[in-house]
């Protein structure tokens, strides 16, 4: 029973445009009432209703180590008796820098911001600035935030709510944002020779994780640096959704290509509203006040969210082994689901990296947005909802990653299959 959450949504909607502070969480693709939520721990996760669901959301991918992790908890609370904002230089910033460039080798600098959408808006504006060109190439599917910029043919909430395109961006900002395929380097190629010597930057996720999980095909990722070398583009990595969940290093490390700039979010802080970007001296000397590229924020650096995540990535980075037993569980997971999806005889495809993980329902191999958008939606619609009633909370969107925890124990995901097989025979019935 959802009694409460439907009474919270219809009280938001009076005074929260759509109820919700951000589309992807409003239920648009799966219909019914979004789930209203109190508290989690680990990977356990509470409603108003009292209803406790095993979470493959995780706060849409911060919560790697579970949510209320100790260290994280205890790290806020300190921070917390000595003042929530400062506006000013603090300790506490240099070790999280420190620590950045200690667990992702090729960024020299890095500056903290408070969301992935400020990282990527002011990534392409370093990569404009450094290389004095206008346009960027971004491929269709990704999601980089809502910047201007990043709005035209986009992913996650975007997408979901099937306007890929928003009212609202200028003719000027679409001009200048090119739209390539995914894991399609002739396609970025063309671009290129199109709009010689204007185009600053290429970003892209390289793990895509907005239209579903879609890894690189081999070869795309160090193609991609190629083309940037040959033309003297920056190659920004978004590394919102896979940046120190990968690898400690990101999907960097993890597929050996190093990008120019990166960006990250989510993780970093923890669970608390963070972003940064970063990349080599050379181009992050562009940044005010060492350069003339002007990027700012109070809020930026705070010493809670810098706690946070300080005690998140030191976790991370003192325990390689989590990264091992994560993908284990994950491994483990996704095997056990294509038993079952076998057993259904249901058409599907099963994308899979690291902890991120996506079921597409749909006969076609998913390499790229217009395979992703082959999916079953209908379907998918009702396997969610029969997944919620057995009390597994998965993205309400075929169009997002699941994102696995450390905290998924091995019982949890063995409830997760049992709903999953029910789900579907329910569906198919
Ligand atoms: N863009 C996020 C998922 N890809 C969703 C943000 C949210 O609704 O919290």
């Amino acid at each position: 029973m959802l009694l409460k959450s439907e009474y919270l949504f219809n009280r938001a909607q009076e005074s929260i445009p759509g109820g919700v502070n951000s589309p992807a969480r409003a239920f648009k693709s799966v219909g019914g009432v979004p789930v209203f939520f109190k508290k989690a721990k680990g990977s356990l996760i509470t409603d108003e209703d009292g209803n406790e669901y095993i979470d493959y959301v995780g706060s849409w991918g911060p919560m790697i180590l579970g949510h209320a992790y100790p260290a994280v908890i205890k790290a806020v609370q300190d921070a917390s008796f000595k003042s929530t904002s400062f506006g000013a230089p603090t300790r506490l910033e240099i070790d999280m820098a420190e620590l950045v460039k200690q667990m992702v080798p090729n960024v020299d600098r890095v500056r903290m911001v408070n969301s992935g959408t400020e990282a990527c808006m002011s990534a392409i504006r370093v990569a404009r600035g450094y290389t004095g060109k206008e346009k960027i190439i971004k491929f269709e599917g990704n999601y980089h935030g809502h910047g201007d910029s990043f709005l035209i043919k986009a992913g996650s909430g975007a997408l979901t709510l099937g306007k890929p395109s928003s009212p609202g961006v200028t003719k000027g900002n679409a001009r200048d944002t090119l739209n390539a395929d995914f894991n399609d380097l002739e396609s970025v190629e063309k671009l290129l020779k199109k709009n010689k010597d204007n185009v600053a930057a290429i970003i892209l996720e390289p793990v895509a994780g907005n239209m579903g999980c879609v890894p690189p095909a081999p070869g795309f990722l160090e193609g991609l640096r190629k083309l940037c070398d040959k033309h003297e583009t920056v190659l920004i990595f978004d590394e919102v959704m896979t940046g120190f969940r990968l690898a400690r290093g990101g999907a960097q490390e993890r597929f050996g290509v190093d990008a120019d700039l990166v960006t990250f979010g989510k993780i970093i802080g923890g669970g608390l509203p963070v972003g940064a970007f970063g990349g080599k001296k050379e181009i992050m000397d562009v940044v005010s006040p060492v350069g003339p590229v002007y990027q700012a924020g109070t809020l930026s650096g705070n010493p809670l969210a810098m706690s946070a995540g300080i005690a998140q990535l030191s976790t991370l980075e003192k325990h390689p082994e989590l990264y091992v037993e994560l993908e284990e569980k994950t491994e483990y997971l996704a095997k056990r689901l294509r038993v079952a999806l076998n057993n259904h005889n249901i058409d599907y495809h099963m994308n899979q990296v690291g902890s991120m993980i996506s079921i597409f329902f749909t006969k076609e191999k998913v390499t790229s947005f217009k395979t992703a958008s082959s999916t079953d939606q209908e379907f998918f619609k009702q396997f969610f909802h029969e997944m919620l009633k057995r009390e597994i909370y998965l993205p309400p969107s075929p169009f997002e990653t699941w994102f696995l925890a450390t905290s998924h124990t091995y019982e949890m995901l063995d409830r997760t299959i049992v709903a999953a097989d029910e789900s579907l025979a329910a569906v198919k019935a």
